[in-house]
């Protein structure tokens, strides 16, 4: 089958990029296959994408929000209705199994709910004034147009995550989606305009970070910067939005901490890790890549976690049976397979896995074995950095204490996750561990839409997505005093 050329959508047309290039995507699964063909945009593209969505603004800003979020709500409908076909999309494109995949498209549906019944909401404050005859209150307004970057990893749950609050508080958008995964924005992107969406009020234009990226983040007619991905690109999104005093929104990566306390449930700690650890290859900024056990419970917990690793079926996430697909390119495979390298020199002990698998079916693909490494110390670099893969660092601890000292001591904090059947325990951990979510017997991963996500510390800037709090990054609070004393009434002097 051919595979489909992707032209940039701007002001709602299909349009060729003008650097004449394009870019090929092939399935991290069978590298064989071409999952589609992207357009390899340049600032030109960026430039008439921002001038399309500026076009859009005025009269989508005027739309009332409850009309706006009826949108969304149509749309979660109509992604609904595709929920198999746009996971046998995202599977292709970026390798996670298909029930993995499912859940991706969910979690968009539900932020389409949630984004789209914020339409009737988008709630202001009003207070009382220290003056009589005084009325005040606080609005939220859009704010233009929209950047946003997105990562592979969640193609569709992510886009979701900041497109949808973008357009309900009335802002126009430009997405560039992660080069490893655009056709799930496209699908997303379809399902709006199906249901309504104006022409201009959402453009996509693809291509990787230096064409397309960063002249989004430099153009001066966009206020607003959402990014999701690693720490060192963020950081460049962050100093290049500081000389224009652009609002940059951060989400960055993780090296979530999982503590076990000797009372926990083993059998429930081992099916969480490995979860968590290994689910979408551990590809998740949430992944669980350090186990902090208490040694007590160490040994018979690292025995069950690496016979359910070394049982894991690994493969092409299209077939039913695979629990693991592969790794989403190869330089991502690589230097995941360079960590296992280093974590051996740095003297931590390899219990399983370690490997890339090569065999029959797995040949043409990104596949390497999940991996666990017991004797890790807190000071190697496979404890301190994020790896982005299967790989599991085992760190053993003799108090709740020094478990919480250790989970700590990273740049990161996404999220962490202690099991214990002690209250005590888990609600001084709970409010210790410096993380912008914390699990109590559960793993790190699992994240609902409708409570604020992001991390503290190097994974962000002090933004959270989702949750009551998503509008806050793309609306401008304005505060109205009305004073219809008739009189001059002097704030703070005149009580
Ligand atoms: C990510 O980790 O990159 O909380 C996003 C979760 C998902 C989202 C993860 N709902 O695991």
């Amino acid at each position: 089958m051919e595979a489909r050329v992707y032209k940039n959508f701007i002001g709602g047309e299909f349009v060729e990029s003008s650097t004449g290039k394009t870019f090929e995507r092939r399935n991290p699964a069978d590298t064989r296959e071409v999952v589609g063909v992207f357009q390899d945009s340049g600032a030109d593209d960026v430039h008439a994408a921002v001038a399309a969505a500026k076009a859009a603004y005025p009269a989508w800003s005027q739309v009332p929000a409850p009309r706006r979020g009826e949108i969304l709500l149509k749309a979660a409908e109509i992604i609904q209705s595709r929920k198999d076909r746009y996971s046998q999309d995202l599977t292709r494109e970026m390798g996670k199994p298909l029930f993995e995949a499912g859940g991706d498209i969910v979690e968009a549906i539900g932020m389409a709910q949630y984004a789209g019944s914020e339409g009737r909401r988008m709630h202001g404050v009003t207070t009382p004034s220290e003056l009589p005859n005084k009325f005040q209150m606080s609005i939220r307004q859009p704010i233009g147009v929209v950047g946003l970057i997105t990562p592979w990893n969640f193609p569709m749950a992510i886009a979701s995550w900041k497109m949808l609050p973008a357009i309900v508080c009335g802002n126009t958008v430009v997405i560039k989606p992660g080069e490893d995964a655009s056709i799930s924005t496209y699908n997303l992107v379809e399902c709006l305009v199906e249901a309504g969406l104006p022409p201009g009020v959402v453009n996509i234009v693809t291509g990787y970070g230096p064409g397309a990226g960063q002249p989004l983040v430099e153009h001066p007619d966009v206020p607003v910067i959402s990014f999701t991905g690693s720490t060192d690109t963020g950081r460049l999104v962050y100093e290049l939005g500081a000389r224009q005093i652009k609002r940059v929104s951060l989400e960055m990566g993780g090296k979530n901490p999982l503590i076990v306390m000797p009372d926990a449930d083993l059998d429930l700690v081992m099916e969480g890790v490995v979860w968590a650890a290994f689910g979408t290859t551990g590809q998740r900024c949430t992944a669980t890549s350090r186990l902090i056990v208490h040694k007590d419970v160490a040994g018979p917990l690292v025995e069950r976690i690496v016979a359910r690793a070394q049982s894991l079926r690994v493969g092409d996430g299209l077939q039913a049976e695979t629990e693991m697909g592969p790794l989403v390119n190869e330089k991502q495979m690589k230097r995941v397979l360079g960590y296992i390298e280093l974590g051996q020199q740095e003297g931590a002990t390899m219990r399983c896995g370690g490997g890339r698998l090569t065999e029959g079916a797995l040949a043409n693909g990104h596949f390497i074995q999940p991996t666990v490494f017991t004797g890790v110390r807190p000071s190697m670099r496979i404890a301190r950095e994020e790896i982005f893969g299967p790989v599991l660092s085992v760190i053993e601890v003799g108090s709740l204490d020094e478990a919480i000292a250790v989970a700590n001591d990273v740049a990161y904090g996404l999220s962490a996750s202690i099991y214990t059947r002690d209250i005590n325990a888990a609600m001084r951990a709970m409010l210790a561990l410096q993380a912008g979510i914390v699990y109590i017997n559960a793993p790190t991963i699992g994240a609902e839409i409708h409570l604020p996500f992001g991390g503290v510390k190097a994974t962000g800037n002090g933004h959270r997505e989702a949750g009551p709090t998503m509008m806050d990054v793309f609306s401008e609070w304005k505060s109205v005093y009305i004073d219809y004393s008739g009189s001059l009434q002097r704030a703070q002097i005149d009580l």
